[in-house]
């Protein structure tokens, strides 16, 4: 009888743990869906580019890019947040730059910048 109870208390608790991993995963997933698009919209590639402007102060850098296939971009010059300011430090303007950029948070960032020589 002990027993019984037991494997009925557990079974709710089951059913509990269930249903509650069930509503934060659906959670999760809605997360996880804008991080799966944010990946898949990262270029596997470096793209190229030029610096128009370098400000450390707010983090972000102006960059005449070509074309960003995994941003379905086409070539312009626009303002990255940078994913570290101290990737601004190795550069200056008109530097010729391969970068990475990927879309963190809705807002488009360089995660990966190296200068071209
Ligand atoms: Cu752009």
């Amino acid at each position: 009888m002990t027993h019984a109870l037991r494997n009925i208390a557990l079974a709710a608790l089951l059913a509990l743990a269930a249903a509650g991993a069930g509503a934060s995963g659906s959670h999760a997933d809605d997360h996880h869906a804008d991080d799966a698009s944010g990946q898949a919209a990262a270029p596997t590639e470096l793209s190229d580019g030029e610096i128009r402007k370098v400000d450390p102060d707010s983090a972000k850098l102006t960059i005449k890019h070509g074309p960003l296939k995994g941003l379905d971009m086409p070539g312009m010059t626009m303002v990255f947040q940078v994913k570290d300011g101290a990737m601004l430090d190795r550069l200056q303007v008109g530097d010729k730059v391969r970068f990475r950029a990927e879309r963190i948070s809705g807002r488009l960032t360089v995660t990966e910048i190296e200068s071209v020589h």
